[in-house]
């Protein structure tokens, strides 16, 4: 292997029947074009999606269709490392130290945790929600990640993630490269389309807003009509006063690579219905041919459970290292 390739480290929760587009130009779009330079490592992180009950063959189904999105998205096993997350056990073990290492108040002052926390009260929230960006940590700690692929959305998780390994270099001797996120300015936030002021969430209360990447091309192209747009009649870049319209050229142009200024320019004396039509066909071009190759590849789950396999055993080799330092560096006594 070429030691000048960084180590790059991503994960995706199993939450839901299919990605949405969110998912796939705020992150996954981004671990595929880093894939070919880099030593990557992606995991679909099916402990995480634990902190929201599920049915257990949902769980299992929404494991592997996620792998198989991953793979129609264009992840390549023989580029990058592909892996369940809770196959390689170790994830859970640093999840435990990085626990120990973190303030409560700290944890508490996570925004994802209190906006979930806050939307299901006390009763309804579980702990594993609260320790959720320990997880994440470990997750990402484990691999010596130099680089963290996400959207906006997770920046302060991969801060903790920093915090926390700086602490435990300081205190117990350098064990953890800090890695940095990896955030795209385009695609880095895509909102939902009813409201362009929030994210675009698999979790959403309301699905017309969200575009799933195994919607029909129907379903989607009426969601992208019906999107909500703004006063006024120019199409015009301006997330202020402009966010459904903004939002919408940011879809088209992360998808079609056609620059916001390029876009401006193509739609200037045209209308807003004209968008939606260009943009309801440069996404139902995109996602087509991705949910033909994810319903041919959910037929081979031999081959998926082979792609889960290796993936697994190459990504234990690193997470262990890891861990046993780790170990050693608390004072942990070794079984040999
Ligand atoms: N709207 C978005 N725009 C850009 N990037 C996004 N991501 C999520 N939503 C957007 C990025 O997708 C990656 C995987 O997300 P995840 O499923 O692990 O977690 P999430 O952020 O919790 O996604 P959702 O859709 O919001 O799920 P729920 O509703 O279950 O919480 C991450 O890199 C994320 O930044």
């Amino acid at each position: 292997m070429n030691n000048s390739r960084k180590r790059v480290l991503s994960g995706i929760q199993p939450t839901h029947d299919s990605f949405h587009l969110g998912n796939h130009l705020g992150a996954v779009k981004n671990w595929v074009a880093m894939q070919d330079e880099n030593d990557s490592f992606y995991c679909v992180v099916d402990l995480h999606s634990l902190t929201v009950e599920t049915d257990p063959k949902v769980l299992r189904n929404r494991s592997m269709v996620s792998v198989a999105q991953l793979l129609a998205l264009g992840l390549d096993p023989a580029k990058c490392t592909l892996f369940l997350q809770s196959q390689v056990p170790a994830h859970n073990q640093l999840a435990w130290i990085m626990e120990c290492m973190t303030g409560f108040g700290e944890a508490g002052r996570m925004t994802q945790f209190k906006d979930k926390s806050s939307k299901n009260g006390a009763d309804r929230t579980v702990v594993g929600l609260f320790t959720y960006p320990m997880l994440m940590a470990a997750d990402i700690l484990l691999y010596q990640a130099d680089f963290v692929p996400v959207g906006e959305d997770q920046r302060q998780h991969i801060e903790l993630t920093r915090d926390l390994g700086q602490r435990f270099n300081s205190k117990y001797g350098q064990t953890f490269q800090i890695p940095a996120p990896y955030i795209m300015k385009a695609g880095a936030k895509i909102n939902d389309l009813q409201e362009p002021t929030s994210k675009m969430s698999k979790s959403s209360p309301s699905q017309t807003g969200v575009i799933n990447i195994l919607d029909t091309p129907e379903v989607n192209a009426k969601k992208i009509k019906s999107a909500v747009t703004d006063t006024g009649r120019e199409v015009i870049f301006d997330e202020v006063s402009k966010p459904g319209v903004s939002n919408l050229l940011t879809i088209h142009s992360t998808i079609s690579g056609q620059s916001i200024p390029e876009l401006e320019e193509y739609f200037s004396g045209k209308g807003y219905g004209d968008l939606k039509s260009s943009v309801a066909e440069v996404v139902v071009d995109f996602l087509n041919p991705v949910r033909v190759r994810v319903n041919e590849l959910l037929a081979e789950p031999a081959y998926l459970h082979s792609v889960l396999k290796l993936g697994a055993e190459k990504a234990e080799v690193v997470a262990n290292q890891t861990l046993k330092q780790t170990y050693e560096a608390l004072g942990l006594v070794p079984r040999d």
